[in-house]
């Protein structure tokens, strides 16, 4: 495992989603949700000439089989992974009307790679990045936040959710539309995401659900707010970071994720404290030292600091820990989201993928919570950012309570009151 983490000064913001596990040579193939999803086994055949399917059948070691309906065709059982070949030798043969697969029926909608979020539902599903580069192995079943009961109850209702990032890529359809406000507190010409990092942020939190492409959000009625407080290389200042809080609470953002960690600031400390007199609950990285050492703006009272587990749901090794500080943990190894399709830095830097692909870190678990938050404000316990960052974390299952952070990791289900 070979990782890498974004440095800066201590004085300068700094992003915390560069941690990417590298394992060169184990190669798989991406499931194409395209080509495998016919039934195995069984192909359906129309003949021209019924009176010579028995000897075209016979060729070729088959059988014949039961009628579909009255369509004419029939379902004709094959040896497992001989469907395609046996279905181009039979096209060929004049007596056969057509030959093709038995498509399997999916509920109309579902996202092409929602089997790769275990962090939403954990089957024990291995699968792999975009690339097909790497693998991540078989996780534990239900080591997730129970993201697809919480949708049972609210998928957010258009809760305002600010994402003070590096941006949000205008140039990606399943989070792109999502955007309602976009602003710039950084030295970069536009709040354009040529970086990288804000864009898988906001698809964690809000990517549309069941629009057949892509991802699904943990919040996916949620809407983004886009505040650039990291430039095109991922580095930010206190002052912009302060002026987006500002912004946030100021156009009715009822959560803010930040994705990124920097020293303490009086004038920073008092922009989370205004924030959150204002209503808005804040969520924060923990960061991706392994140790413990306080970060902020998550080591601030009034804002809700993240660890990262992985899909067996146990502590990710590089993830900042610490029960007096570290508040609550969410999936955070190998979570597949949103990427800008233009170049973007870190596709450079970490050999990513555009559109979709993986990203790892405390920045990747924050936004899980951040969605979890604005899941519960959709709720009737909605009353107070005391009372949803409560139920946020009093809900949590106890994964590493009291070792590695105060309360566990979160799950949407039991924070939004729903049938887990
Ligand atoms: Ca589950
Ligand atoms: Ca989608
Ligand atoms: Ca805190």
């Amino acid at each position: 495992m070979k990782r890498t983490v974004l440095a800066g000064l201590a004085a300068v913001v700094m992003a915390l989603g560069a941690v990417t596990a590298a394992v060169p040579g184990n190669a798989a193939a991406p499931s194409s949700p395209a080509s495998s999803s016919f039934v195995s086994g069984q192909i359906m055949v129309k003949f021209r000439d019924n009176a010579a399917a028995r000897g075209v059948l016979d060729r070729h070691g088959l059988n014949d089989g039961p009628a579909i309906g009255s369509t004419g065709a029939h379902l004709i059982t094959v040896p497992a992974g001989k469907e395609l070949h046996l279905i181009e030798a039979l096209s060929h043969n004049p007596a056969v009307e057509y030959a093709e697969p038995d498509l399997v029926v999916a509920p109309t909608g579902t996202d092409a790679f929602f089997d790769r979020q275990y962090a939403l539902q954990n089957d024990g599903q291995s699968f792999t990045n975009t690339k097909g580069d790497i693998t991540v192995p078989k996780g534990t079943p239900d080591a997730d936040v129970d993201a697809v009961e919480a949708w049972s109850v609210t998928t957010g209702a258009n809760i305002k959710v600010a994402v003070l990032d590096s941006g949000v890529a205008t140039d990606n359809p399943d989070i792109s539309p999502k955007v309602t406000a976009r602003a710039n507190f950084t030295t970069a010409r536009t709040n354009e995401d040529n970086y990288g990092h804000g864009t898988h942020v906001a698809g964690i939190i809000a990517a549309s659900r069941d629009n057949t492409i892509g991802v699904a959000g943990v919040c996916p009625g949620c809407t983004i707010m886009a505040g650039k407080v990291l430039t095109d290389t991922g580095m930010g200042s206190s002052s912009g970071l302060a002026n987006g809080i500002n912004w946030a609470a100021t156009n009715g953002a009822k959560v803010i994720n930040m994705s990124l960690a920097v020293g303490a600031s009086t004038t920073l400390e008092t922009a989370v404290n205004n924030a959150w007199n204002k209503g808005v609950v804040l969520v924060a990285s923990a960061g991706n030292g392994g140790n413990t050492s306080m970060m902020y703006p998550g080591a601030y009272q009034n804002v809700i600091a993240v660890g990262a587990t992985d899909n067996n749901d146990k502590k990710a090794s590089w993830s900042t820990y610490g029960p007096t500080w570290v508040d609550v943990a969410a999936p955070g190894v190998s979570v597949y989201s949103t990427f800008p399709n233009h170049r973007f830095v870190l596709a450079r830097e970490n050999n990513r993928s555009q559109g979709y692909d993986i990203g790892s870190g405390t920045s990747m678990s924050t936004p899980i919570v951040a969605a979890v938050a604005a899941l519960v404000w959709s709720t009737s316990a909605n009353t107070s950012s005391d009372s949803v960052r409560a139920k946020v974390e009093s809900t949590a299952d106890p994964v590493g309570k009291g070792t590695d952070w105060k309360y566990g990791r979160v799950n949407a289900c039991k924070a939004v009151g729903g049938t887990c």
